[in-house]
């Protein structure tokens, strides 16, 4: 019996809707409605999710942040950068950046640090892109020179070594004593003495959302120690000892374990066996070092302090290429609770050639870094999704 037209088309939308009703249910990445849900894929980039403010306690600007606010509701913090006067350039471009998208409702003081003498010019100009007050800072002579201990000819022979696998700077002995300064110097300068909190800007980053909360009071307020936006891998033939120096120390201070710690993130081999076995165990994710927001009370804890005296007497900031970025990182993931370390997924930022895009309407001019839904991430690089899989996204 033929059924009649108008019957076919109502059966055939009936159909229809109900597929598509089951798609919605169970197509891939359903249920995912903010940040932390697409831990259900982890190849998934959280970016594409939509991002607002963290949650917990957030301070908003007003009155009492105004430059000469007295009291004002600024903490002990400081926005700091290590800089040469060749990069005035650079600096006033990340400058500008941060003030637009922050600074200039917060007006945290800038600290400039530098091994030899800042010009006229580069204070003049910097504190010109800036209402908050400018402080600049040489670094002394004892905190930036080769160590005693470090042999000459051994260096020369090992920056051959560095040399054959490519990495980059060996040769540059200062790129050495920055790391080595990055890692376990910057703290103790005399400047920093009664400052808490620092924000580490180089020049010719980007900033590319506003950003409307005191971060450095959510940093306290929320307990966090660290926070960052780029996690990747590095080049392991930098760090080749870093993690067997590492077990050593381990060996005679398991006492500065944490519970909490993040040492599967530390050690992970299954998504990059390669890196983990030419780092010797390292898997190389490492917190990208050119932006971090810090309490520098971890750095000034007696773990650390003997952890850096260790590492620095291995030789490794000379003989090989170690980064303050491993150094920091290693650290954390062992002797800190791995829930007060913080990724900044709002905060937009890019230093060449990698990014962190959030997915919001706060954000200009920040898509490069972004991928297309389900596509696997295009960046091999990327360790965020280790710290997703191992601690979250807290
Ligand atoms: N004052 C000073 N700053 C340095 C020196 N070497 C590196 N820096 C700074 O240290 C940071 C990292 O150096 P950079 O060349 O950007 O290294 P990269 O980001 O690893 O390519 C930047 O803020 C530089 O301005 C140096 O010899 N003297
Ligand atoms: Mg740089």
């Amino acid at each position: 019996m033929a059924i009649a037209r108008p019957v076919r088309a109502l059966g055939l939308a009936a159909i229809m809707m109900w597929c598509f009703f089951l798609w919605t249910i169970f197509r891939p990445g359903a249920g995912i409605k903010g940040p932390g849900d697409s831990l259900a894929n982890l190849e998934r980039d959280p970016n594409l999710d939509p991002t607002g403010e963290p949650e917990g306690h957030l301070v908003h600007t007003s009155d009492a942040y105004l430059p000469d606010a007295n009291p004002s509701a600024r903490i002990n913090a400081t926005l700091l950068a290590l800089v040469r006067n060749e990069e005035l350039e650079g600096m006033l471009q990340s400058m500008r950046d941060l003030e637009r998208t922050w600074n200039h409702k917060f007006n945290y003081p800038w600290t400039f640090f530098n091994d030899v003498p800042f010009t006229e010019e580069f204070k003049r100009k910097t504190q010109a892109v800036t209402k908050a007050k400018c402080n600049y800072e040489l670094i002394p002579k004892e905190h930036w020179e080769v160590p005693s201990w470090i042999n000459d000819d051994l260096y020369k022979e090992s920056v051959k070594i560095l040399e054959e696998h490519d990495i980059q700077y060996a040769d540059k002995i200062s790129y050495h004593q920055m790391c080595r300064w990055n890692s376990g110097l910057f703290y103790k300068h005399p400047a920093l003495q009664n400052t808490q909190y620092y924000w580490r800007v180089e020049p010719k980053v980007h900033f590319f959302c506003d950003v409307d909360y005191d971060v450095f009071r959510y940093m306290h307020d929320n307990n966090k120690t660290y926070g960052f936006t780029i996690n990747l891998y590095d080049a392991p033939y930098s760090v080749p000892s870093l993690w067997p120096e590492t077990i050593k120390f381990l060996a005679q201070h398991s006492e500065y374990l944490h519970d909490n710690n993040a040492r599967d993130w530390v050690t992970d081999k299954l998504r990059r066996p390669s890196h983990n076995d030419q780092a010797s165990g390292y898997s190389t994710c490492h917190f990208w070092s050119n932006f971090e927001i810090g309490d520098m009370t971890f750095w000034r804890s007696q773990a650390y302090e003997d952890y850096f005296n260790h590492l620095d007497r291995a030789g490794g900031f000379f003989y090989e290429r170690w980064g303050d970025a491993p150094v920091h990182s290693i650290a954390l993931g062992l002797f800190e609770d791995s829930s007060r370390i913080h990724w900044f997924r709002d905060i937009g930022y890019q230093h060449i050639p990698f990014f962190n895009c959030p997915n919001s309407p706060k954000c200009h001019g920040c898509t490069t870094g972004r991928f297309t839904d389900g596509e696997a991430w295009l960046n091999m690089e990327d360790c965020r999704p280790n710290w997703f899989k191992y601690v979250g996204m807290g």
